[in-house]
């Protein structure tokens, strides 16, 4: 089989990108790992940025996102009982988030690439990359347990942090960085009705805890929890019971409890493959970046580099040009590594790190109470959370 562009992984990193080259007229072939069914029962991203939501609509897969998605103006920090909101509206001259799960988005794109005849190939065994430093790479898998080759102009690697395409560049020439956190997010989806309107991230003695949401009758929470924690090791009431011990009692008070329908842990990373580029391969979100959860960064991380390279490809067929793949690389790190800073900050600022030395406390209490006292300190936070330019 023959295409223009290879994606490897049908995550909404692939998929939106196959339905944006679509839209342009450029072949692409998505070849995902797992069934459908399981990449959809994934639940993971909660917020969307300004940019992630203007892609969706140009990609022509915003209108559900429009109808259901929630828009919201701000969201509070606690420390202990003290509450602070940020006004991210008022802060950055307008500009909101929008709560729409990311098992939604995927399913809007899945829908988008079945209406428009997309290739998206699931249940791919052994995918491998060859030859990617020639003009003639292709891509070997399985499928059915048959022996494939496709190919390509280019392969851009949309597989997420375990996928195949990063290991496909040689290691002496990855340039990589990580930081692994000594903790991981204890998740739990229930269909209650959220203890607020807006989120809620808690700092607390006992450790990080986030309220969230997906809808006004489904609730999406998160505790900090030992990086080896096993989720079947949590029975709902204890999830309950530890997370309101980390709210204010304000917030605790309107806390509606209830079966989970999904319990998982997530755990946490930084980390950075400054090698996104290596002869016709591309890496794209999580392939080639990680961030922890605390900033709602993963998802519209993915989605500006998808935004970068959708316009590299279309320039590139459109007339020649190959300085968009040739930048690709640098505009897009420019961005991750802002993001990486404030989803860093944001993890530093809101958890508590095992055998934390004295001064880091109080240097964390002191980052708090300058946030607090400061609109210059909030305004930064808003436009970080807000998503920063595509530039
Ligand atoms: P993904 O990992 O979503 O997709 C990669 C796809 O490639 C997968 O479908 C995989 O099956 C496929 N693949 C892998 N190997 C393959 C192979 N060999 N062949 C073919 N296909 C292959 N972000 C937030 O903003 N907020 C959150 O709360 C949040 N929680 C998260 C919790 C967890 C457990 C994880 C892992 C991530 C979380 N994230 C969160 C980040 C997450 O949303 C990612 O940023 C987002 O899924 C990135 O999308 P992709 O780059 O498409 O990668
Ligand atoms: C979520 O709803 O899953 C969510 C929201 C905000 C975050 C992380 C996760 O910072």
């Amino acid at each position: 089989m023959k295409t223009q562009v290879a994606i490897i992984g049908g995550g909404p990193s692939g998929l939106l990108l196959s339905q944006l080259l679509h839209l342009s007229g450029i072949e692409n072939v998505v070849l995902e790992k797992q069934t459908r069914d399981y990449v959809l029962s994934r639940v993971r991203a909660g917020v969307l940025e300004q940019g992630t939501q203007s892609l969706l609509r140009e990609a022509d897969v915003g209108a559900r996102m429009d109808r259901e998605g929630l828009v919201h103006s701000g969201f509070a920090i606690t420390t202990g009982d003290d509450l602070l909101r940020i006004d991210i509206e008022g802060l950055t001259d307008g500009k909101t988030v929008m709560i729409y799960g990311q098992t939604e988005v995927t399913t809007d794109l899945y829908n988008a690439r079945d209406n428009m005849g997309g290739h998206v190939l699931h249940e791919t065994e052994e995918v491998a990359l060859h030859d990617l430093e020639t003009k003639a790479p292709y891509v070997t898998y399985k499928i059915g347990g048959e022996e494939k080759t496709l190919e390509c102009d280019f392969v851009i690697g949309c597989d997420g942090f375990h996928g195949p395409s990063r290991q496909a560049i040689p290691k002496p020439v990855r340039a990589e960085y990580e930081r692994v956190y000594p903790f991981g997010w204890l998740g739990v989806l229930s269909d209650t009705t959220p203890t607020d309107d807006e989120l809620i991230y808690a700092n607390h003695d006992r450790g990080f805890a986030l309220c969230s949401m997906r809808s006004p009758t489904r609730s999406r929470y998160y505790i900090q929890c030992d990086a080896a924690t096993d989720a079947a090791n949590w029975s709902d009431a204890e999830f309950w019971d530890e997370l309101a011990m980390r709210l204010p009692p304000q917030i605790t008070a309107n806390l509606q409890t209830g079966k989970s329908i999904e319990k998982s842990v997530a755990p946490l990373r930084s980390y950075v493959c400054e090698t996104m580029r290596h002869g016709r391969l591309f890496l794209a979100g999580d392939a080639a970046h990680i961030v922890p959860p605390t900033g709602a960064k993963g998802l519209n991380l993915a989605v500006s580099d998808i935004w970068f390279l959708h316009r590299a490809l279309d320039s590139y067929y459109k007339t020649g040009n190959e300085t968009g793949l040739s930048n690709y690389a640098e505009k897009a790190l420019r961005r991750v590594w802002k993001t990486e800073r404030f989803a860093w900050w944001m993890t530093s600022l809101l958890h508590r790190f095992p055998n934390f030395p004295a001064f880091e406390k109080r240097m964390q209490n002191a980052e708090l109470g300058a946030l607090f006292d400061s609109k210059a300190a909030q305004t930064v936070l808003a436009e970080n959370y807000v998503g920063l330019p595509y530039e």
